[in-house]
């Protein structure tokens, strides 16, 4: 009989090695707790519904987003299991305008950056949503939030869960990029898909088109070259795009492609990016390159950018290096 898949927390303790054992040690702690949280979050998911969960619950978070009622319910979870783990210093959410300070003590305390519930516009509809997290040292600052900031080359570890039809774990601690599936029936994740490689060049792309007049013209340009019939090339690509960043990165580590959220460059002085730098975009990016893949800004690699405000936006272009590496000619040009 086949062996049964490896744990979360086995898999874990086989990737020690790539971390200093002080942060090791914090680094299990901290995602096996959002491991069981997030079987948590998928049940709550499943009866969202029956338990009068969806909808708004008014008001506005630190980003000027609507605020759903799972938003604000994913959020307290997620902190009081943090709290619990006692190796979280500080937690930066979405939806907190100020880091939550935990008081975690010692030098090896970490900090989590975390959007608790990733692509809200598609609670309502019964769309696959996920949650994001990022993992970075927090040198025994206090207040620790502070710690957050920075290039996301800091991070120690990064992750996403996505509730879809599965529940699925993606997360790296720097040695690769490795998938778990949830096993309802006992609550443990088990790894699916080890050591997960994206394939350098892509059929599909990502991108809310609607917002294609307010695109940089290289943008406009590499999304036209992607649509263009030409046999050599494998073009046309097909569009997929689901309205949560965390369906999409998925589809894109396993199929290759590319996930795009460019910025808002109706203003050329002024480009306006969307999605948030500390836990969304640079968790993002650690997990495709350490997937063998790229993720660029169009004009730098996202994990070159430093983070000097919690909320921070950036431009995300990421996915199949050579696809990647394509769009930057583009905005080159
Ligand atoms: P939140 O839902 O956590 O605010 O995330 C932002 C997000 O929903 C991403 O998941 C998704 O990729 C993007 O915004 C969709 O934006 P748009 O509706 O403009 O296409």
């Amino acid at each position: 009989m086949a062996d049964s898949p490896m744990t979360l927390s086995e898999h874990l303790s086989t990737q020690q090695a790539a971390l200093s054992t002080e942060h090791a040690r914090n680094v299990a702690a901290v995602l096996g707790r959002i491991g069981r949280v997030a079987a948590v979050i998928a049940q709550e998911l499943a009866h969202a519904a029956l338990r009068d969960q969806l909808g708004y619950v008014g008001g506005a978070n630190a980003t000027g987003d609507q605020v759903k009622k799972l938003d604000v319910w994913g959020h307290e979870t997620m902190v009081s299991a943090l709290r619990e783990t006692g190796a979280c210093a500080a937690l930066v959410s979405e939806e907190a305008a100020d880091p939550v300070e935990m008081r975690a003590g010692g030098t090896h305390a970490l900090v989590v950056c975390a959007d608790p519930v990733d692509g809200s516009s598609n609670l309502d509809v019964n769309g696959s949503v996920g949650t994001i997290f990022s993992l970075k040292p927090s040198r025994g600052k206090s207040p620790a939030g502070p710690a957050a900031l920075g290039a996301g080359t800091d991070q120690i570890a990064a992750g996403y869960v996505m509730y879809g039809p599965a529940t699925t774990l993606v997360y790296t601690v720097g040695r690769g990029t490795h998938g778990f599936t949830l096993a309802p029936e006992t609550g443990e994740f088990l790894l699916t898909h080890p050591d997960i490689r994206i394939p350098k060049r892509g059929k599909t792309y990502g991108i809310n088109e609607g917002n294609v007049n307010a695109w940089h013209p290289g943008q406009r340009a590499f999304v036209e070259y992607l649509k263009t019939k030409d046999k050599a090339s494998g073009r046309p690509y097909s569009l997929r795009y689901s309205g949560a960043m965390v369906a999409d990165v998925h589809r894109t580590l396993l199929d290759g492609g590319l996930f795009m959220y460019p910025a808002d460059w109706s203003d050329p002085a002024k480009p306006k990016p969307k999605l948030r730098l500390l836990y969304e975009v640079a968790p993002m990016g650690l997990l495709v390159e350490q997937a063998g893949g790229r993720a660029s800004t169009g004009f730098e690699r996202v994990l070159d950018v430093v983070a000097t405000e919690y909320h921070q936006r950036a431009a995300v272009i990421l996915g199949s290096p050579e696809d990647v590496a394509m769009a930057d000619e583009f905005y080159r040009r």
